[in-house]
Order: structure tokens, then sequence, then C-alpha cells
């Protein structure tokens, strides 16, 4: 078998993507420059920095810092503002590839102001982020049930492209159980699984010090270290939420046999954070070819052909 004819193309909440891998959200994706790069990149689809009704500077540095295994982060939002982002969309569309509009907030008005101003311009998807770790003072939505409930059927009255929700990870199946019976009820089209693993905190033994400067060096965890969270993640919300809801795995993607292990746990797509941060936007060729080689040797011909086939023993 040829490794070209096998199938990459996938559907999120109906629209159609030619690769089945993106950007996560605020992985090279803040400026007009980075989101022009995505569309010429082999991204499936295009993932906008989550934004806020100002332009936000964001946290003091350093607030970034990779180290073997993954990353952590605490950039605290920066980003162009909506009513910039809601301009730049347009002008995105040449790139012949969907675009994901992330919204998030400092408050629960600027997520339904910002998804309102957002749908005028029709993004293909908008992706409500519920799981920003880094905003001091300000409690991860997504570990608030009824305060996400409110938020979200608020949210739903504005927006009529598909809607997605970015959930932080959670380690409990009863905490999966209560969020997905909220997002059925709240007619969720789409979840992306995980954001990054929140207040972490990494030590550098020889400075005796934290590595990153906000929150005292507390921040969100990506990279190859939290893949096991991740798919936990995307399985159980699978189960939870088959065939309703499409699944968007994102969590410790480096090679394409990872991104295998999302497609197997349930996923239709993949988001890619850390691993595009370090390596820059040819991941997107590397990952493709490694998950050909990968579905041809395993005997699969498409995304579809494996999506959800983990074997339980
Ligand atoms: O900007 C950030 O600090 C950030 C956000 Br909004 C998010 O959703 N997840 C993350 O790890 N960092």
């Amino acid at each position: 078998m040829n490794d070209q004819s096998i199938d990459l193309s996938t559907t999120i909440a109906g629209v159609p993507l030619t690769v089945c891998m993106m950007n996560a959200s605020g992985a090279r994706c803040v400026t007009q420059e980075e989101l022009e790069a995505l569309g010429r990149s082999r991204a499936g689809a295009i993932v906008t920095k989550s934004m806020t009704p100002q332009p936000r500077e964001g946290n003091p540095e350093p607030r970034y810092y990779s180290f073997a295994g993954g990353s952590i982060n605490s950039m605290g939002l920066p980003n162009l503002g909506y009513p910039t982002y809601a301009r730049l969309i347009p002008a995105l569309r040449r790139f012949g590839k969907p675009i994901i509009a992330s919204i998030a907030g400092l408050c629960e008005q600027d997520f339904v102001d910002g998804a309102r101003a957002l749908n005028t311009v029709q993004p293909d998807l908008m992706e409500i982020n519920l799981s920003c770790p880094n905003l001091p003072g300000k409690p991860q939505i997504g570990y608030d049930f009824q305060a996400a409930q409110r938020l979200l059927r608020k949210v739903r009255e504005v927006v009529t492209v598909p809607m997605g929700v970015k959930l932080p990870p959670y380690f409990d199946p009863a905490h999966h159980e209560v969020m997905a019976s909220l997002l059925a009820e709240v007619e969720v089209d789409f979840l992306s699984v995980i954001n990054s693993v929140g207040n972490a905190l990494v030590v550098n033994p020889e400075a005796e010090s934290v590595v990153i400067k906000p929150k005292g060096g507390f921040g969100g965890l990506g990279g190859h270290l939290i893949k096991p969270v991740a798919l936990a993640n995307v399985r159980a919300f699978w189960k939870l939420l088959h065939g309703r809801v499409t699944i968007i795995g994102t969590g410790g993607i480096v090679t394409g046999t990872d991104v295998f292990e999302h497609l197997l746990c349930g996923a239709s797509a993949v988001q890619i954070g850390t691993t595009l941060v370090e390596e820059g936007l040819q991941a997107f060729d590397r990952i493709e070819t490694e998950l050909r080689e990968v579905l041809q040797k395993k005997g699969y011909r498409s995304v579809h052909d494996c999506q959800g086939k983990l074997r339980e023993l």
C-alpha cells in the first residue's frame, strides 16, 4: 500500500479537515504572521490564541520553560484582543482550511461578548476555553461545574457555528460524568481535551529556584509527560459522549504513534502544543509522515478505521 493512499482526513462537528492535525491554541498562533504561517503549513486547521476583549501582554517573563519531557508555562493570555482577530479571520480563509476561534475572558461577560463578536465573522468552529490555569486569582472555570454550565448556556445562545469546549484534565470518573452530562445538556458540538495540567511546579535544583516568574513558579504542564492524562480524558469523554460530540485530543503528542494512541482512544483529530513550540511548524510534516507509516504498518487505511478501537483486556 502506498503511504499517500492512507486517508488522514477527518471531520470536527461536521466540518471537514484534509489532515487530522492542527496547532493547540497558544502554540504559534498569537500574531497575524504566526496565523498565516499556520495557514501555509501542513496543519489541517488554524486555531487562534485564546482571545479577550482587550489586547493583553500577558504575565511577566520568564513565563515559558521547556525541559526533557515537557514544558511549563504561565503566559497569562497574551493576545491581540477579539476585535483584531475578528478582522484577521476573513483574510485567513484564503488558506482554504477551517479556522477555529478560541474564546477566553476574565469574567463570564467577556466570553459572551467575544463569542458574539466572533460569530459575526463566522469562523468554521468556535472553541470556548474554560481551562486557562494562569490568571492569578481566577480559578479555572472548568473545575466549577455550576459556573461552566451558566457560562456555556449563555455562550450557546449567541453562537451559530459548531461550538466546542477546551477542558482542563479531570482525575476522577465522577468529574467526567458531571461534565459530560452538562456538555450534552448545553449541546456542545466538540471537545478539546486537555489543556495543560494546571499549577504544576518545576524546580531547577542547580539554581535552587523556580523556572518561571508568575505565580511563584506555578504553571501549566504540557508535553510528552502529560500524554497518559490526556489519553485518559479523551477515552473517558469518548465513552460517555460517543457519537454525539467530536473529540479533539490534545496533550503529549511528539510522534505519529502519539497521534495514533489519541485516535485509538476516540479522538477524531489532535492538537499539538509543546512540540510545535519547540520544533517549529515542520513538526506537522514529520508527524504526518510518521502517522502514515504507523497506520500502514498496522493495516489501517484511514483515521476513521482506527478511531476508538482501543482494546480493553
Ligand atoms: O495563556 C496562557 O497562560 C495559557 C492559556 Br490561555 C491556556 O489555556 N493554557 C495554558 O497552558 N496557558
